[in-house]
């Protein structure tokens, strides 16, 4: 029987996600070396430097396009950042009835921003990256950036997104938590306080999205970050999607809000435009990301859905015994 949590510890006492990632020259790797490396053909490193905060690359692969990776772990590939992008975004926005403002924490390669900037009635899209950098490179090497920028809606402010957001009382519909994984000095971004500093910014009416982590890989973790969640916000769902370039490919975001959910679409005609501009959200994917794998459900609620597996390798006589033809 899976075993239920209490209290989770919090995300940085987790060492499921501990990872990291090398390049020989042919592939890079995103490295989880007590399980599996996810292999990616590499034609030529484009970008490599260390910023004050992070080691920022951009590789050119053949397959997947430009992918830039931080910290050695792979943040986005052109091929696929649309789903993530799509998710974190469109099922907050067209959930809400009439959204104008918006605050994106983290997010600098700004694929999050560019989403936003699609619809019409936003007004005002501040985004709030503490390192400048991860902006210009991207800026260098994906196209989507220039334009997101130069948009009159967007106020792009490099500092601290905690900080930026503590000042604020009642002011965001919508506060999308772009962050990398919770390792560093994106821990605090996966913490209680921080998403009580978040309940504070939002208007009553509000919703905080956040990227979650993956059911699949790290269930311990995803279990902690809603642990934490659910002690700042009266609703916390989590949404499902499926992501190639990420470990597992099942990758995970929350809706957390001060109103009951379910989250559905507040404006079909608004949904059905937005889903003419998009290529993985659409009116039925925002419903159908709300059902969960029983498994998956399991990890959010605190538990380890894998705590009855037995991880010692079973001699083969065992298998053809347990089938019947010994
Ligand atoms: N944000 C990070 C998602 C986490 C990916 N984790 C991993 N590959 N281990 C993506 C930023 C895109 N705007």
């Amino acid at each position: 029987m899976a075993q239920k949590h209490s209290a989770p510890p919090p995300p940085d006492a987790i060492d499921e996600a501990v990872a990291g990632g090398h390049f020989d020259g042919t592939w890079f790797f995103e490295e989880h070396p007590e399980a599996t490396r996810l292999a990616f053909r590499v034609t030529r490193r484009l970008h490599e430097e260390a910023s004050p905060y992070q080691k920022i690359t951009v590789y050119d692969t053949p397959f997947f396009g430009r992918l830039l990776a931080i910290d050695d772990l792979v943040m986005l590939t052109q091929r696929d950042e649309f789903v993530y992008h799509e998710m974190l975004t469109h099922v907050p926005l067209c959930s809400l009835v009439d959204p104008k403002t918006v605050l994106i924490i983290g997010g600098g390669d700004c694929g999050c921003l560019r989403e936003v900037l699609r619809h019409p009635g936003i007004e005002r899209a501040v985004l709030c990256e503490i390192d400048e950098r991860v902006t210009r490179v991207c800026e260098a090497w994906f196209d989507w950036v220039t334009p997101a920028l130069a948009d009159p809606r967007a106020e792009v402010l490099f500092e601290d997104g905690a900080a930026f957001m503590r000042n604020q009382t009642g002011v965001f519909d919508l506060i999308i938590i772009d962050s990398t994984d919770p390792v560093g000095p994106a821990i605090p971004l996966f913490m209680a306080d921080f998403y009580r500093q978040a309940a504070r910014a939002l208007k009553p009416t509000g919703v905080l999205t956040a990227q979650t982590e993956s059911p699949a890989w790290t269930p311990q973790l995803v279990g902690s970050i809603f642990h934490q969640q659910r002690q700042a916000f009266a609703h916390v769902a989590p949404y499902v999607g499926f992501i190639p370039t990420y470990q597992s490919g099942m990758w995970s975001w929350s809706y957390a809000s001060h109103e009951p959910g379910p989250p559905d679409v507040s404006d079909g005609d608004r949904a059905a435009a937005i889903a003419r501009t998009t290529r993985y959200y659409n009116p039925a994917i925002h419903r159908a990301a709300f059902a969960l794998p029983t498994f998956a459900r399991r990890a959010c609620d605190g538990e380890d859905p894998f705590a009855s597996f037995d991880r010692r390798a079973r001699p083969l006589r065992d298998l053809t015994s347990s089938l019947g033809t010994d």
